[in-house]
């Protein structure tokens, strides 16, 4: 048997690809109409296609290239950790080195009190390991009525069964008739959309509220736990009001309903933090994180425990029956240290913190000067730009989705990738980007809102 030859036109990858691939998240008719974008190299904070095309991408491939593009360190580790031991499993009293090291590095990194890890391959399945130890905790604490999950709407946690019923988007839930009984949504703590009435603190503590209410609603013994993303990211970029997270801490904790951060975008410095639980001053039961944690160059997920909860599910004579193949995958753990001795050597997340992060603030306040614009925001390296019909008004567009869609491929046309949901362009870039990469950015995306502009008054 011979290998398969690569091929090398973009026409001829694109016609494989509209008949074999089943892409997500995807309109398949417009796909094949309009060919896949296909994306061959990569080189610090830039893509490039098959076409030639050099394109920013704004948005770290999808949230998770935190150390930039090309970094031969991670292959080397890669390549390294697969000559000496490419698979071996951590299920019958076995470990490998990298994985019992990466736990301790994590533990380490992670707020006080989380110190145990369990591994995974994506933000999905971690919160699916989640729902289950928080079923089995309360069943082991003799509570076995606590089982419901409380979200909220706009939430974006993964895309299997049960990732797909925390999130809160109605567009994932009815093709499959989900959310599965037992997954709750309250309302997403997202002032622009909904409390622009509202000083932002008392906004903070009504959008709390409706998780007491909830849980009020479904009674406390019947709540297992709270979950929610620090900043909202898939949903938007919803940065909540600083009120918000101690209440919902309070909340949780009054009503013994344990609190999950799901850190998959947050986590390894996007808001030039470690991880968001410190800047808004939570200590959560668990965190789940992904992305970041190798910078998207292996798939690899870790969900950090608490005492509390490990206390109880590694207690003697309990056995939780749960875990994956490719649990603490040696390979993966080695790329995850090399990602964070990177991220930690390199100071990348202070210099977002102290220099690079203000800047793209003040970069994006010219930037909401825009007519279309009806509000920027941001922490650290993950922002938000709303686009309106009236700015002075805030009327947004309808419907809704068309004119983020425009601006986004206008970005595209000029070499800079951003992602739109609904009518809001959405910036997570490398922590690598520097100064003039941000003002390449800007100037990218002005002329977009310009040429956006233009076209929504014809619409
Ligand atoms: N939690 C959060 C907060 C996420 O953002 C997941 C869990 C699931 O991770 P996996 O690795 O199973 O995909 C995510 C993933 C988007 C988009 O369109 C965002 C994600 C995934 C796909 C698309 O913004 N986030």
């Amino acid at each position: 048997m011979t290998a398969t030859p690569l091929r090398n036109s973009t026409r001829e990858w694109q016609a494989l690809d509209r008949a074999h691939h089943v892409h997500p998240f995807t309109d398949h008719e417009a796909l094949g109409r309009e060919g896949a974008r296909i994306v061959t190299r990569a080189e610090g904070p830039y893509i490039f296609t098959s076409e030639g095309h050099r394109l920013l991408d704004a948005f770290a491939g999808l949230w998770c290239v935190n150390i930039g593009y090309g970094r031969k360190e991670l292959a080397e580790a890669a390549y390294k950790q697969m000559l000496d031991l490419p698979y071996y499993n951590t299920f019958f009293k076995t470990a490998m080195p990298p994985t019992v090291e990466l736990s301790k590095v994590l533990a380490d990194l992670a707020p006080d009190g989380l110190r145990h890890v369990f591994y995974g391959c994506s933000g999905s399945d971690a919160n699916d390991t989640i729902v289950q130890m928080c079923r089995y905790f309360w069943k082991l604490k003799g509570k076995p009525s606590k089982k419901a999950m409380i979200s909220r709407q706009y939430a974006y946690h993964g895309s299997t069964v049960v990732g797909a019923s925390l999130s809160g988007m109605s567009y994932m839930h009815e093709p499959a008739d989900l959310p599965l009984p037992g997954f709750h949504h309250v309302m997403p703590p997202y002032q622009f959309g909904f409390g622009r009435d509202l000083d932002a603190d008392a906004f903070g503590r009504q959008a709390a509220a409706a998780v007491e209410a909830k849980i009020l609603d479904l009674g406390p013994d019947n709540v297992a736990a709270f979950i929610g993303e620090p900043i909202m990211g898939a949903g938007g970029v919803i940065i909540p009001p600083m009120s918000y997270w101690p209440e919902i801490q309070r909340i949780c904790k009054k009503h013994d309903v344990l609190l999950i951060a799901d850190e998959v975008i947050c986590g390894f410095g996007r808001t030039g933090h470690w991880f968001a639980c410190e800047y808004f001053g939570i200590a959560p039961d668990f965190m789940t994180t992904a992305k970041g944690l190798t910078s998207g160059y292996i798939p690899l997920s870790a969900v950090l425990v608490s005492d509390r909860v490990a206390e109880v599910l590694l207690a003697p004579g309990v056995e939780f029956n749960h875990g994956y193949t490719y649990s603490g995958h040696p390979v993966a753990c080695a790329v995850a240290l090399e990602n964070i001795r990177i991220l930690r050597d390199e100071h990348m997340i202070e210099h977002v913190h102290d220099d690079t992060g203000p800047y793209l603030a003040e970069r994006l306040k010219d930037i909401a000067g825009h007519p279309l614009v009806g509000e920027a925001r941001s922490v650290g390296f993950m922002g938000a730009i709303e686009l309106v019909k009236d700015q002075a008004t805030k009327a947004p567009f309808a419907p809704v989705g068309r004119v983020g869609t425009l601006c986004r491929e206008h970005c595209y046309r000029l070499g800079l990738v951003m992602r739109a949901t609904r009518d809001t362009m959405l910036l997570s870039p490398p922590l690598t980007w520097t100064r003039a990469h941000i003002d390449e950015f800007a100037e990218i995306l002005s002329r977009a809102l310009d040429l956006t502009q233009a076209e929504a008054k014809k619409l």
